[in-house]
């Protein structure tokens, strides 16, 4: 790469640290190779500060600099709770029944990114490469334009980019979908992803088609591709042979050795279909009865964004869900259902999903979905489990060898759970092979080196 690598996200994660998980080390590999600047919110609010203004805090992680920025009550509670997660993470999701189209929003989302174009013009350098990340700072390229930043910059979304007419329902959609041409790259996670941005550009703004996923429109040209996020397969598969995760699939298989264990792990967002993933567990008990005293779903739900009132909708649903099914189907020595409202420690996930005979990954909606990958990393090559995969989940496009399922056919998900379980060895075997080369070939390390050199590129046109 021939400038510095400036990453600017709405979280800021140490990459020194363990606990910062795939993209904030990938990105850190990066950040380090260059000497780099990371950019973003401190997590910090401010009672009482003054909206647009917030104190910038830098600090040396390495040869990587850490710059964030607080925000007020007032900007945190419209910017990032508001807009970002009340507007556009639902509608991205295609739930427009759960956006909150709130006119108040909009201003503390634009007030917001406008802050911290303002805090980061300053420390850019002429030849900086600036790669943008997430639905939180969609507009950030346009304001960084507007104050005269004429460094190349990209946007990867990680969420899902609608259908031009679910879009169209955000008042400001027009705002949103120009903004983006402020960017010479915009990174999206599926191919059907970028059409949905090609027939939007094309339909509501008479974009012209300027062939290898350029766009001409609002007066200037942007580039789109499909960069399906990867994990780091070499750390995962490291996490599963380091001690904590073998405890834990020893511990797990002791505990259920005459049970057939099931898994699904997320956070307890309604974009993951858990409630529709229990209901297709308990129709596997009730129409495939021989699982009953059997089958044990274990499903840990990480609490996330609890102050967004649709996430205490879903805690409640998904409470009463497992208690009534434990209810019904429950015995002295079984329950079929073990459902845990907290974030299990990472050290700890490999080795639960290498017990899972099954993989439950079956989000209604998915920009990507992590999880899928890692079940797959975490197997016995010998003897591995099944990946039940939503077809809604980016990560469908390149998972095909999982059992693909609707989420919300609630019989035919059962199905496909009831033949993950009497699958043969072989069958798995087959599947995983498959599976892992292509979770390998399209790792994190791939992701990044593949967004980077096509950014260099377009912004050299
Ligand atoms: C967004 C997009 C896209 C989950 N529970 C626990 C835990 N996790 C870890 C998983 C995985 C990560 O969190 C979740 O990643 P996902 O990809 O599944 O989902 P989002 O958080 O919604 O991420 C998504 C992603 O961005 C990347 O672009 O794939 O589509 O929505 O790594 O293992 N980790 C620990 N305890 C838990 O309880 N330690």
């Amino acid at each position: 790469m021939s400038g510095r690598l400036v990453v600017i996200s709405n979280r800021v994660a140490d990459p020194r640290k363990a606990a910062a998980g795939g993209l904030a080390v990938a990105l850190g590999d990066a950040l380090n190779q260059t000497g780099g600047l990371w950019f973003g919110w401190s997590g910090t609010i401010v009672e009482g500060g003054t909206p647009g203004e917030g104190e910038l805090h830098t600090q040396q992680a390495g040869s990587v600099t850490l710059a964030t920025v607080d925000l007020c009550r007032e900007d945190h509670d419209s910017y990032y709770l508001g807009y970002s997660n009340g507007v556009l993470w639902p509608v991205f999701h295609y739930r427009l029944d759960l956006a909150d189209f709130d006119a108040g929003y909009i201003s503390g989302y634009r007030r917001a990114n406008q802050m911290f174009a303002r805090k980061l013009l300053p420390l850019l350098k002429d030849d900086d490469i600036i790669w943008v990340h997430d639905y939180h700072l969609i507009p950030l390229a346009a304001e960084l334009r507007a104050m005269g930043c004429k460094q190349r910059i990209g946007f990867f979304l990680h969420i899902p980019l609608p259908p031009p007419l679910i879009l169209a329902a955000i008042p400001q959609h027009e705002w949103l979908m120009r903004s983006l041409f402020a960017y010479d790259l915009v990174g999206l996670q599926s191919e059907a992803d970028v059409q949905h941005f090609a027939r939007y550009v094309q339909t509501e703004a008479g974009a012209e088609d300027l062939g290898d996923g350029r766009y001409r429109a609002f007066g200037s040209t942007v580039c789109t591709r499909a960069f399906p996020i990867g994990i780091d397969v070499e750390e995962f598969s490291e996490l599963t042979h380091a001690k904590e995760a073998r405890d834990t699939y020893e511990r797990m298989c002791e505990e259920y050795a005459r049970r057939r264990l099931l898994m699904g792990i997320d956070r307890l967002d309604y974009s993951k279909g858990i409630p529709h993933r229990v209901r297709a567990f308990r129709e596997l008990l009730a129409h495939y009865p021989e699982n009953q005293k059997s089958a044990t779903l274990i499903q840990i739900a990480s609490p996330t964004r609890e102050s967004v009132d649709a996430y205490g909708d879903i805690r409640r649903e998904l409470e009463s869900l497992c208690g009534a099914i434990n209810g019904d189907y429950g015995e002295l020595d079984w329950m079929p259902i073990r459902y845990i409202h907290r974030t299990v420690a990472r050290k700890r996930v490999p080795g639960l999903c290498r017990a899972a005979r099954v993989g439950l990954v079956t989000p209604l909606r998915d920009g990507m979905n992590l999880v899928a990958k890692e079940y797959v990393v975490a197997q016995d090559p010998g003897d591995p489990g099944v990946l039940v995969l939503s077809r809604f989940a980016g990560a469908a496009e390149q998972l095909k060898e999982a059992l693909l399922v609707n989420p919300y056919d609630t019989h035919g998900t059962a199905e496909a759970i009831q033949q993950a379980l009497q699958m043969s060895k072989e069958e798995r075997q087959r599947r995983h092979q498959a599976l892992m080369a292509r979770i390998r070939a399209q790792d994190i390390h791939w992701w990044r080196k593949t967004f980077l050199q096509v950014l260099e590129e377009a912004g050299s046109d």
